[in-house]
């Protein structure tokens, strides 16, 4: 049975652990800085698995050995958005918290393919991997959630503006996790009909909103805390992909060495997961539109990550 380590047993971080263990998927540890919060979850959820007779075992903690051979790490932990705060007033809170968490994986979980979720995404990420590139990770193994959640939220709302099922519809968002996120129209369709046919511009330009909107909406409606239960799920989608080798193509936040003209950037393109991470980065043909919205969305990951540097984070 697999391992799969969760760090940050908040909203996320607890809602996933029931997912993979609801599912089956793998064995879960979360760890928390607070103190037993973990340890109670844990607790729950083993009796939740009980009324199943599930033999999945989870285990809460505030002790990074309990991550030991862990084959997946998913990163949680940080402070979420408030209403009103932008994901890049977090970059500070959040990236002290990510150098302390990526300490401790790379000390007790060297094997593991690891996914950041904590925002700002792209920025964490790319921070994840600068760390974890000197202890033998490689860029097709640290990775970013991010596209499948923004692209589940298109989906949504395109299913609800025109009636139709959910099956259909195949939707992709790349780019930045945030509001410069690129909804890619040319390779939107629904049952292989191309979405711009389906819906008239200004239609499309609103679906496009309030999918760039889409954490932001719940953000408000929810006063505190932001989205947990579709990003639980998209970050599943990704662990399915790489437990059971799927190979699915996925929107995923990966690091560029030259792909799509991007270096030294982590940025939400098509990639190919399977057992060992990443396989490859799939380059797809863009309207000149949406390379060019693509090109302002590394431009302002670009931007943010400098600042990793001038606050010598990095
Ligand atoms: O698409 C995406 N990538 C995202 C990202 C979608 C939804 C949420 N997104 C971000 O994930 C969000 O902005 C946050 O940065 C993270 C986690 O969101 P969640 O909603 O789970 O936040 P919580 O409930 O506040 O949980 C965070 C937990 C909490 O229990 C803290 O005690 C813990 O992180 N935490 C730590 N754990 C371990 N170690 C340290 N240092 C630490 N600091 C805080």
């Amino acid at each position: 049975m697999r391992k799969v380590s969760i760090i940050g047993a908040g909203n996320v971080g607890s809602t996933l652990a029931s997912l993979i263990a609801l599912n089956e998927l793998a064995h879960v540890v979360m760890v928390d800085v607070v103190q037993d919060m973990p340890k109670g979850k844990a607790l729950d959820m083993m009796q939740m698995m009980a009324v199943f007779n599930n033999s999945i075992k989870i285990v809460g903690s505030n002790d990074y050995q309990d991550i030991k051979g862990s084959d997946i790490v998913v990163i949680t932990a940080g402070i979420a958005r408030k209403p009103g705060m932008s994901r890049e007033d977090l970059l500070n809170t959040n990236s002290n918290i990510m150098k302390e968490v990526v300490e401790n994986v790379r000390k007790y979980a060297s094997n593991s393919i690891v996914i950041v979720v904590s925002n700002p995404l792209d920025v964490m990420t790319y921070l994840a991997y600068k760390i974890l590139k000197n202890y033998g990770w490689n860029r097709f193994n640290v990775m970013g959630m991010a596209g499948v959640l923004d692209s589940a939220r298109f989906k949504y709302f395109i299913s609800e503006k025109l009636g139709v099922s959910l099956d259909n519809i195949n939707a992709l968002v790349l780019g930045s996790h945030g509001d410069t996120m690129v909804p890619v129209l040319t390779h939107t369709t629904i049952s292989g009909i191309p979405i711009e046919k389906m819906l008239k511009k200004e239609e499309l330009k609103e679906l496009v909103e309030r999918t760039r909107n889409g954490g932001a909406e719940i953000v408000s409606l929810l006063k505190t805390g932001s989205a947990y239960y579709a990003p639980a799920a998209s970050t599943l989608e990704m662990i399915k992909s790489i437990i059971f080798d799927k190979k699915q193509i996925l929107p995923v936040s990966v690091y560029c060495e030259g792909e799509y003209g991007y270096d030294d950037l982590v940025i939400g393109l098509p990639v190919v997961l399977g057992s060992k991470g990443i396989e490859k980065v799939v380059e797809i043909d863009l309207s000149d539109f949406e390379k060019e919205e693509l090109n302002k969305s590394a431009q302002k990951i670009k931007q943010l990550c400098q600042e990793l540097y001038t606050l010598n984070i990095v």
